[in-house]
């Protein structure tokens, strides 16, 4: 493609260089045709190579910015909570209630009484929810929850294992694996950072073999993989494990790797060995869980140990499960046993992080407990639930139970911005209740999501390209975004600092962050991260060309220093060493996160007796269409692929489902009403919904647009892990 140039009649359009940045697994550069101060054309990145390419959603980002459904104004409830009945209220009506209110809730029960929920909304790093963490925490503090949606099994797998979360390469390091296991990973429709896909296609076109292990025949299985191999949801580490047998009982493993770089394989080799429990963790015991034929199993770990080097991509999917930290735990042991860690093709298998980009904003964000913070972060994660906050997966439960069902705070009040929780975490019928307990709901918002429609007090909020913003990359760089302002905001919205900003005016908080005008704050902030300061340079420059793009000699690595002089440079684990055996875990002395990798049968998964009422496994995938919930509602995308429920021929024959019938998708938890896609590409015995779908109830509270979380299980698992791939359900035709 040339140069961006307007092909347009009319005055000349200037281009902006910004980004499109919802939490979607990519950061990819748009460039917006702006004529008279209106949107007009989005392109992509047309420069230098590698290309920061927009995906469908990036390109339909105008009918998001300009959708007629955006909020407006700011609301106040009129009808019943949830009813979605609103009157129109001005900017100093709306925040004096909200001030009122925290002062009040937190003068009656204490400021732990405020449960504010951050998460994903966008991926700005100064427009971001720190901002409204920051404005309550000067406020006296407020409960908010611990364990990350997406990947708390890795997390905490790479913190026990590695002692950090750069544990990655830079993308184009897949050019170099002769091997490439794509496990549980879809990177065709979930992105996986900027450019996988590109780098992957890169690596087969020079003959890497890539094999992908999922339940379904994903997009990338179609357009990438020689193999695809179906599994069933939730055993994976029982799959590892039975590889790991191979490579020991074969001798396949690389045991000089493993006697200079890790400790306590021996440990963990005994489970396998079946010297612990008498039970060899051989690839028949392994097939009757996993539903993978014993015969693969073996060639995979012949493959995987005798093909030098080879990149392990553990996608965080197979960890969204009951006990999914020991399949995190088992895919960095067997990058070990493999001798992958820390060469170039090669991979850790652990969370992923690449090695250019830091993750952690800078020191201005942060007030005095702010090195206490980054302190438990670099803990491992169960050490933060001695820390007063629940669990995400449980936060409803908390509402609704409170200190009397041994919950850190009674909760009065939710706090919500860049997220939708209602939507998003697990089983919105419970959420349903626990909001309708609430004294108080406050959301910053830019459309009537699910969550929106239960507050009390409606926000609107202005978009990215409403602002000016900074975002680093998805995982893996390497690169750097401004984000360019390319629009005045729609007339009465404000941006989220604003609104805090107006809010610490009231509640008497005076700190310097809420006075930064918005560019000397981007600047801060990159200049507060230093490495990337250093990196960025010409600031000005950076800004207008809205992307910097990191030169690299070779493709980055992590743990590269660590492989080639281990004296000098441990890894950052307390012995040094690459962790299979963990004391920090065996401490916990819980049995249900054993201290090495172990495969531990899930609850609602292929063994449990709850499968006689609800016979068929769920998974929860991200859908082309949305990143989360965002873009449900954008008519171009719903287009390009609807909400369905993927279910297999054979499961589908047996309850006399045809492709496109509704069908009611339920459990004891809830019900859903959705088409179902009766398909080849999803293995027998489970059924897929794309997340994200905005939960709209009936006048029988069913559900009617196949949005998983009211199906999904709100138990944690005890790593920490979101488990919402771990559900039972039934499937019938809905007539
Ligand atoms: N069943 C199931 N549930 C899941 C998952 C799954 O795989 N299955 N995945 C989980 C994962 S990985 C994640 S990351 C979470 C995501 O969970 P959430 O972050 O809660 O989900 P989003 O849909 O991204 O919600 C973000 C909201 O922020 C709003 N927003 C966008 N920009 C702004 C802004 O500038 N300001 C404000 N105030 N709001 C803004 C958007 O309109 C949107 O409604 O979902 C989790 N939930
Ligand atoms: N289009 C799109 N892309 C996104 C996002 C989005 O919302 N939309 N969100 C981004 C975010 S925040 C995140 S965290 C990532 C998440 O990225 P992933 O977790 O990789 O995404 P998923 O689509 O949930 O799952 C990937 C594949 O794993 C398979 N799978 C599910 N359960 C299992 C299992 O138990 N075992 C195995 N082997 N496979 C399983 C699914 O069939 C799916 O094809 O995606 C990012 N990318
Ligand atoms: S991958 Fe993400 S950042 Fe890139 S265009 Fe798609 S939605 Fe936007
Ligand atoms: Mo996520």
């Amino acid at each position: 493609m040339t140069a961006a140039k307007s092909d347009q009649p009319g005055p000349k359009a200037r281009i902006v260089p910004t980004g499109a940045c919802y939490d979607c697994g990519g950061r990819c550069v748009l460039k917006v045709h702006v004529r008279v101060g209106v949107a007009t054309r989005v392109e992509t990145d047309d420069g230098e190579e590698p290309q920061l390419r927009a995906c469908a959603r990036g390109r339909a980002y105008r009918q998001q910015v300009y959708s007629p459904d955006r909020l407006r104004f700011p609301l106040k409830r009129i009808g019943p909570r949830g009813e979605g009945q609103f009157e129109r209220i001005s900017w100093d009506e709306a925040l004096d209630t909200v001030a009122t209110k925290l002062v009040q809730i937190k003068e009656t029960y204490g400021p732990q009484a405020i449960w504010v929920h951050t998460y994903s909304g966008h991926a700005g790093l100064f427009h971001g929810g720190l901002i409204v963490r920051q404005l309550l925490r000067s406020f006296g503090g407020y409960t908010s929850c611990w364990g990350g949606a997406s990947a708390e099994g890795s997390v905490f797998a790479s913190r026990a294992t590695y002692g950090t979360l750069s544990t990655g390469h830079t993308r184009d390091d897949l050019v170099n694996s002769r091997l490439i296991l794509l496990w549980g990973v879809n990177p065709a429709t979930s992105i996986y950072s900027t450019n996988t896909s590109f780098y992957l296609v890169q690596a087969k076109e020079v003959g890497a073999r890539i094999i992908l292990i999922d339940p379904r025949y994903t997009d990338t299985a179609a357009t990438l993989a020689d193999q695809w191999i179906p599994i069933r949801p939730g055993t994976d580490a029982a799959m590892m494990v039975a590889m790991a047998q191979v490579m020991i009982a074969e001798k396949l493993h690389d045991r000089r790797f493993l006697d200079k770089y890790t400790s306590g394989f021996e440990k963990f080799q005994d489970y396998v060995m079946g010297i612990e429990d008498g039970v060899v963790k051989t690839p028949a015991w392994a097939e009757a869980k996993t539903g993978v034929p014993a015969a693969t199993i073996v060639s995979l770990a012949r493959e995987y140990a005798t093909t030098k080097p080879a990149a392990l991509i553990p996608g965080y999917a197979p960890g969204r499960t009951a006990f999914g930290e020991q399949y995190h735990r088992a895919a960095s042991t067997l990058a070990a046993m493999t001798g992958n860690v820390g060469v170039h093709g090669g991979g850790s298998a652990g969370f992923e992080r690449g090695p250019v980009g830091p993750m952690v904003p800078p020191s201005f964000f942060e007030t005095k407990d702010g090195a206490t913070y980054k302190e438990q972060l670099k803990a491992l994660d169960v050490a933060r639930r001695h820390h007063a906050h629940p669990h995400v997966c449980r936060i409803w439960d908390a509402i609704l139970e409170g200190t009397a069902g041994g919950y850190p705070s009674d909760i009065k009040m939710a706090y919500i911005a860049f997220a939708n929780p209602l939507n998003q975490l697990p089983n919105t019928n419970k959420g349903v209740k626990a909001l309708q307990k609430l004294e108080s709901i406050v959301v910053q918002e830019q459309f009537m999501t699910a969550t929106a429609r239960f507050a009390d007090i409606l926000l609107p909020v202005s978009t990215i390209w409403e602002r000016n913003d900074f975002a680093r990359p998805w995982l893996s760089g390497p690169y750097f975004l401004y984000l360019n302002k390319v629009i005045e905001p729609v007339p009465e919205v404000k941006s989220d600092l604003e609104i805090c900003r107006e809010l610490a005016a009231r509640l008497g908080i005076h700190e310097p962050f809420f006075d930064i005008a918005e560019e000397e704050g981007i600047r801060l902030l990159v200049q507060g991260m230093g490495d990337v300061m250093e990196e960025v340079g010409d600031f000005e420059k950076f800004k207008r060309e809205g992307v910097h793009k990191i030169r690299l000699p070779s493709p980055g690595l992590c743990f590269k220093k660590q492989i080639e002089d281990p004296e000098s440079n441990p890894f950052p684990t307390p012995s040094g060493k690459i962790e299979i055996y963990c004391q920090r875990i065996a401490d916990l002395n819980n049995p249900d996160i054993p201290s090495i990798p172990e495969y531990i049968e899930p609850w609602e998964g292929p063994g449990d007796p709850l499968r006689e009422k609800y016979p068929l496994q769920l998974i929860t995938i991200h859908h082309k269409t949305r990143a989360h919930s965002c873009f449900d509602n954008n008519p171009w995308l719903s287009e390009l692929e609807p909400q369905s429920l993927w279910i297999n021929t054979w499961d589908a024959q047996s309850r006399g489902i045809n492709n496109g019938n509704e069908v009611r998708v339920f459990n004891e938890r809830g019900e859903t009403i959705i088409q179902a896609r009766v398909t080849e590409r999803i293995m027998p015995g489970v059924v897929a919904l794309g997340e994200g779908a905005w939960y709209r109830p009936d006048k029988k509270g069913r559900d009617r647009a196949g949005s998983p979380n009211v199906l999904t299980r709100d138990q944690y698992s005890p790593g920490g892990a979101f488990p919402v791939n771990t559900s039972l359900v039934q499937v019938e035709r809905f007539i």
